[in-house]
């Protein structure tokens, strides 16, 4: 199926209008738990337990989910959509099977958000089945927010900055290149691929390596050339729905640790700017790790 630019274009001003009524949830959420924050420093007695603050946090996703899905479904009723909490449609699972479908992360960077970092974001997507139609990252607390469409380009614009171009970074050597990962919540079951041998064998040959702690940031940031490439294991959907289309709307490609195309629902992505994609996968990548 073919989706016209008009329609990305549409799709596209959808996607930014939600992504912003869930940045102002997140926002008002992250003046709430900077007071708590503050009450904890001044009131010994008033120390908030880490379940009412998990509770918050679990609120403020909510409630950004509410902003953004009611937003899409009030105007896209017939769309699918496919979000995290499972506020207006069921958790997790594909509301609709539709032409297009709508993948939603209301908060990515959630522990950031709690310890008070910059570096979360909302993230909305649209595909028509595997393939990318629109993306669109805000990160509110940075003033930020990444944007693409299949056909129409990848932008970046900020509170002081017009809409403006992005081209992944013509790095062409790994010594010379910034990278990014992370690492699952999941770390102790026995066997766990943790990420961090994948990391000892790259560590010695890149510039230097990030941990920004939202996968959504972490591929605008390599859609923009900051970063040259990015990769990890064990995330969702959500986690690289909209980040995905900003990369490869930005000249950029995106594979899964296989060097296939599995990167959306298979859990692990490398994006990078495609100069260093295959270096990059011969090191991190699932064979190479395999074979160590
Ligand atoms: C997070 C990802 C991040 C990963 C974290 C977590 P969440 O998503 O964006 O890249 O390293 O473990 O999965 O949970 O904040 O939506």
């Amino acid at each position: 199926m073919t989706v016209s630019p008009i329609d990305c274009h549409e799709l596209l001003t959808l996607a930014l209008e939600a992504a912003r009524a869930g940045g102002e949830v997140l926002l008002g959420a992250r003046r709430e738990l900077a007071a708590r924050a503050a009450s904890r420093r001044t009131a010994e007695a008033s120390v908030e337990t880490k379940g009412v603050r998990r509770e918050l946090v679990t609120a403020t996703d909510r409630a950004a989910e509410r902003a953004v899905v009611g937003r899409i479904l009030a105007a896209r009723p017939q769309d699918g959509v496919l979000a995290e909490e499972g506020e207006l449609t069921p958790k997790g699972e594909i509301s609709q099977d539709a032409e297009v479908l709508w993948i939603v992360d209301p908060l990515d960077g959630t522990t950031n958000f709690v310890h008070g970092l910059p570096f979360f974001s909302v993230a909305v997507a649209a595909y028509a089945g595997k393939l990318p139609l629109v993306g669109v990252v805000l990160a509110p607390d940075l003033g930020r927010t990444w944007y693409a469409a299949a056909g129409l380009g990848a932008f970046h614009q900020s509170a002081t900055d017009d809409p403006t171009p992005i081209r992944v970074s013509p790095t062409s050597e790994l010594a010379d290149a910034l990278l990014a990962t992370g690492f699952s919540y999941v770390r102790n079951e026995p066997g766990r691929d943790t990420n961090v041998g994948r990391i000892g064998m790259v560590i010695g040959e890149c510039r230097d390596l990030r941990r920004y702690g939202s996968a959504e940031i972490d591929l605008a940031l390599t859609g923009e050339g900051s970063f040259d490439a990015y990769w990890e294991l064990d995330l969702q959907a959500y986690d690289v729905a909209a980040g995905a289309v900003i990369v490869r709307e930005a000249g950029g490609r995106v594979t899964d640790l296989d060097g296939g195309d599995e990167w959306l629902f298979g859990g692990s992505i490398l994006a990078s700017n495609g100069a260093v994609h295959d270096r990059l996968l011969s090191l991190v990548g699932n064979a190479a790790q395999r074979s160590r």
